[in-house]
């Protein structure tokens, strides 16, 4: 790098102006990651004509800026050593990223935390957001809870902005339980054309989808009655559920294999309505030995008034083995003539400055 930086001066005030820009919480990475940091499970959606991305808080890297301040209900949930996986002590908050053009971060710290939720004490995860009535409703999971009874899942915040910061908008989980096989995790809010917004969630191995009520505050029946649909597509699903619609097609998208490892990767399948039936296509996103491994729970977002695609993911550097150190990436994601989709490629380079074109 440094023989690299002699050789080109050029590098050296890109270095020095991204050095400025992260000292100012802006971040001019035209490269991937596209941010510095173990952020893992981000999503990507647009908010205000700007991109915006909400991922999971995975390690810390150099001084965290977590509060630390708990309740003596919270200290209790955290004290339960033989459930929790002592790194996830350290995943209380979530930070969240703007971007008007996809290269240009700018970190707005602490969107959600904990302070805000009294159930909720670690294991803060896979955030999903949307916007409805004016207001941005954020959907997360927490505590990995392990069985039925005890306290966590997923839960609801709200803020006036995408920005945050939100804060706990029923005073416990809006899903608390274990239904289908289902942990309560890795939520996604899905809004269909018709105005309807359903969550699509689920880890170990099991995915099921809801229908939300009006204000999202709670989960609906069916018109058959049921509330909780179980769509595992696939017996190698895991968890990471995504959902997207194009040309009026259902795309079900989820990660496989283990997220800690190498073989983490991206799948999906294409159905007539937002129940499927989804039957397995393929991979489209997975570890590549030149680049980085363990690439999964991603996200996509379609530029609007084009048919122009990005994924957002996250994957770890070749050579870390520390399964907590994920960084957020994005690339393009592109469509065959018949619907499908093609193999994702990973770069290094990152994607080339896209603005959002003003609504006329
Ligand atoms: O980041 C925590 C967990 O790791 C997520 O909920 C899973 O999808 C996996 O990415």
């Amino acid at each position: 790098m440094r023989r690299a930086m002699k050789k080109n001066p050029r590098l050296v005030m890109h270095a020095l102006a991204s050095l400025l820009l992260a000292a100012a919480g802006t971040y001019a990475h035209a490269a991937n990651p596209i941010v510095p940091g173990w952020y893992a499970d981000p999503e990507i959606r647009i908010f205000k004509g700007q991109y915006w991305i909400y991922p999971t808080y995975s390690d810390d890297y150099g001084k965290p800026s977590r509060a630390g301040k708990f309740t003596a209900e919270q200290e209790k949930m955290r004290a339960r050593k033989d459930l929790i996986w002592q790194p996830y002590l350290k995943q209380t908050f979530l930070d969240v990223f703007s971007s008007p053009d996809l290269v240009h971060w700018t970190k707005h710290e602490r969107a959600l935390d904990v302070e805000n939720v009294s159930w909720a004490a670690y294991a803060v995860w896979a955030p999903s957001a949307i916007e409805h009535k004016g207001k941005y409703y954020l959907f997360f999971g927490a505590n990995d809870i392990k069985s039925n009874g005890q306290p966590g899942g997923i839960g609801v915040a709200v803020s006036d902005r995408p920005e945050g910061p939100f804060r706990d908008a029923l005073g416990k989980p809006l899903i608390g339980e274990i239904v289908n096989g289902a942990q309560p995790i890795d939520q996604m809010v899905f809004k269909d054309d018709d105005g309807q917004i359903y969550m699509y969630y689920g880890g170990w191995k099991h995915a099921n989808v809801v229908k939300l009520a009006p204000d999202l505050l709670s989960v609906v029946p069916f018109p058959d009655g049921s509330t909780y649909k179980e769509i595992t597509p696939d017996p190698e699903y895991v968890e990471g559920s995504f959902m997207a619609k194009r040309k009026g097609v259902y795309y079900l998208m989820w990660s496989e294999g283990g997220w800690t490892g190498p073989d983490y990767r991206v799948a999906y399948a294409m159905g007539p309505s937002p129940f499927g039936p989804f039957k397995r296509i393929g991979t489209i996103l997975a570890q590549d030995g030149k680049i980085a491994r363990g690439a999964g729970h991603h996200s996509v977002v379609n530029v609007p008034g084009t048919d122009d695609w990005y994924i957002a993911y996250h994957r770890r550097p070749l050579q870390d083995k520390n399964g907590h150190h994920r960084e957020m990436a994005i690339d393009r994601l592109y469509f065959n003539e018949d619907g499908t989709i093609r193999p994702v490629v990973m770069t290094n380079e990152g994607v080339a400055p896209r603005p959002l074109v003003p609504k006329a």
